[in-house]
């Protein structure tokens, strides 16, 4: 859209006087809406829902070093939760929980539960979630579960979609900071393949730091049902994003420093860098026929460049690329230039004979369009267009693969159908089911780092701005700013009928299996209404039901220095009736959703009376929801 138009879009004293523009956004399923909208309406973040309207689509949406995934609705883009993975929540008690510290801790290696103990801490506190990706079944969603990574402390991560609560965290030992990350698509999931981005050492024990000849990065696979590592595979070159083939049998994944710089002059050096050709069968044949070193108990191969030909091919692409995107249509990967102008589509099908004979790697690239300035991510709309990201031009591209195939075999064509400007610096893109066989080309969200003027000012610390973007007609039309918090790295749009979440949780869900235990053994039912207190030595089991707007036990007593767990069941068995639990001044608060429990561990080394209340508005009587917990001083 010209800057005039876009000005015309915004007044309606323009929208009356311009029948053009308004019969391009009246085409484009927008007239009521949009031409009445106001400021007010815009930033009430419905684009085309009145209040009260489900939107067709869930989005699911990263958080960057927030660390949390966040659901919002496509179209309105209103955001309907957050899920706490990597960071710590106040109001769920994420990272608090004895429910939650198990996920957060069992997955972590032992050097890592030594060193994070070291520091006091039982799990790390803080992530970096880039890239939340459904599972697949038969190269589509399949609603069982996200998976998504942590760049900042090197894990893999697993929502279950059933209750969108995280139920799985792994460290990945050998690799060094996860960035890219993907489910693989056909037959299912499968694997989760996982890049470390960061290269090191292999054994990084301290010995040896200025010999980038010992460095190396690993690609990962996980299995996505047992979330163990499946096997892992040395490269040469870093690794940054990764996607993977709608037959089974290649995952790609680009690398920006193919030099194995250190630095900034050092890893720009070369005009070619690459994208890394995993052959699945051969790696797990290789596996199988034991072709590997065990490095802290994972089968690694080595997959480095003029190693083992049949495991890894590396194809050159120009400079620095980084978003690499699979098309609906099962035959072409587009591997985004980020330092070059161009998008390098490697078709799939003539993936074989570069392992069968010893081809010129590029034989698979079969385009190669010069898009504009930054690159970076590409998304689809299942109709044979391309939608690029351009970071430095602050554009989002739509172009046609077959007309840029055209033009690589010398067709005088151009495969650039439109440029419309986003604000500003777009990072990835996403399109309504567009990294499945299933793009449906209705709509396209540009990610974009920076907001400058768009909203009002928020002192230094801006925030960031998703924009959604019409695609169902045959031109883009910008229809909605969303402003976000750290960061709008990368999302996934899903429709609604893939996902379907349960209203309560079933009562005997694995995620408080260990309290279930605990209870049978001191004897407590928790699927009845029950109050009990457990003295175990020093250690103090206490078991609450609620039933709104009340706790089982208005009041209990421990002794100061007590190890005092509590736990929570909610027997209310009602749509929406969370409650929580806050012991005030002893920095403990939980959620407890219907039919669930929950439970928080504390030392009880304050005495006198200590109140816990229902943290989550839950009745006309929330605020009487509470009791007493009285600890005695030591010696009384
Ligand atoms: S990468 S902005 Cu972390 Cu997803 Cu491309
Ligand atoms: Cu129970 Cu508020």
């Amino acid at each position: 859209m010209s800057d005039k138009m876009k000005q015309l879009a915004m007044t309606r004293r323009g929208m009356l006087g311009a029948t053009a523009t308004g019969a391009v956004l009246a085409s484009a399923g927008f007239g009521g809406t949009m031409m009445a909208a106001t400021p007010a309406r815009a930033a009430a973040g419905n684009a085309s829902l009145e209040p009260g309207e489900l939107d067709d689509y869930y989005g699911f949406w990263s958080s960057g070093q927030t660390g949390e995934l966040r659901i919002l609705g496509v179209p309105s883009m209103r955001e309907l939760m957050r899920i706490p993975v990597f960071n710590r929540c106040s109001a769920t008690g994420w990272g608090q929980t004895n429910e939650s510290l198990k996920v957060l801790t069992e997955g972590l290696t032992e050097e890592t539960k030594k060193f994070l103990a070291s520091n006091g801490k039982k799990t790390y506190d803080n992530g970096d979630l880039h890239h939340p990706h459904m599972s697949f079944t038969d190269g589509t969603y399949d609603g069982r579960y996200l998976f998504m990574n942590d760049k900042a402390n090197t894990r893999v991560a697993r929502v279950r979609c059933d209750v969108m609560k995280c139920d799985k965290i792994v460290e990945i030992p050998n690799a060094h900071d996860i960035h890219g990350m993907r489910p693989q698509k056909y037959p299912r999931t499968g694997y989760v393949f996982a890049n470390g981005e960061h290269e090191a050492p292999l054994v990084n024990d301290g010995k040896i730091l200025d010999d980038p000849s010992q460095y190396v990065n690993i690609f990962t696979a996980i299995d996505g049902d047992t979330m163990e590592i499946a096997w892992q595979v040395i490269v040469s070159g870093n690794l940054d994003n990764t996607d993977c083939d709608y037959q089974g049998k290649y995952a790609f994944s680009t690398s920006y420093n193919s030099e194995m710089g250190m630095n900034l002059a050092e890893m720009t050096e070369n005009e070619m860098d690459h994208v890394v050709v995993f052959n699945l069968k051969e790696i797990e044949a290789g596996v199988a026929a034991g072709d590997y070193q065990e490095l802290n108990g994972v089968k690694v191969i080595d997959g480095r460049k003029g190693q083992n030909k049949k495991y890894t091919r590396y194809v050159p692409i120009p400079n620095s690329p980084h978003g690499v995107n699979t098309a609906p249509d099962g035959k072409h990967v587009c591997i985004n230039g980020k330092l070059s102008p161009t998008v390098s589509v490697m078709d799939v099908t003539k993936l074989d004979a570069l392992f069968d004979s010893d081809a010129d790697p590029r034989s698979c690239i079969v385009a190669e369009p010069q898009l504009g300035l930054g690159p970076l991510h590409t998304a689809y709309d299942g109709k044979g267009n391309a939608f690029t990201t351009l970071f430095l031009d602050s554009q989002a591209v739509k172009w046609n693969i077959e007309k840029a195939i055209e033009q690589y075999n010398g067709a005088d064509v151009d495969p650039i159908i439109e440029k419309i400007d986003v604000h500003y610096q777009p990072g990835h893109n996403s399109t309504s089911m567009g990294e499945t066989k299933e793009a449906d080309g209705k709509w396209l969200v540009s990610m974009n780092k920076f907001s400058k003027d768009r909203f009002l000012n928020t002192g230094p610390l801006k925030p960031e701005n998703e924009q959604l973007i019409d695609i169902s007609g045959s031109g883009m039309k910008l229809v909605h700013d969303g402003p976000t918090f750290a960061e709008p790295h990368d999302s996934i749009i899903v429709r609604r009928d893939i996902v379907n979440p349960r209203n309560e949780w079933d009562r005997n869900d694995p995620m408080w299996e260990d309290a279930r235990k605990q209870a049978e053994a001191d004897g407590v039912d928790l699927d009845w209404g029950h109050e009990e207190l457990i003295r175990d030595g020093n250690k103090v089991r206490v078991y609450l039901s609620s039933v709104a707007p009340e706790f089982s036990m208005e009041k209990f007593t421990v002794k100061q220095g007590d190890e005092v767990t509590i736990y929570v069941t909610n027997m209310d068995d009602i749509d929406d009736l969370t409650h929580g639990f806050c012991m005030a001044n002893f920095g403990v608060a939980m959620e407890v959703a219907p039919q669930a429990t929950a439970s928080v561990t504390f030392v009880a080394d304050r005495p006198g009376v200590h109140w816990y209340y229902c943290q989550w508005f839950c009745h006309a009587l929330h605020m009487e929801m509470r009791g007493r917990m009285f600890v005695e001083p030591k010696g009384a």
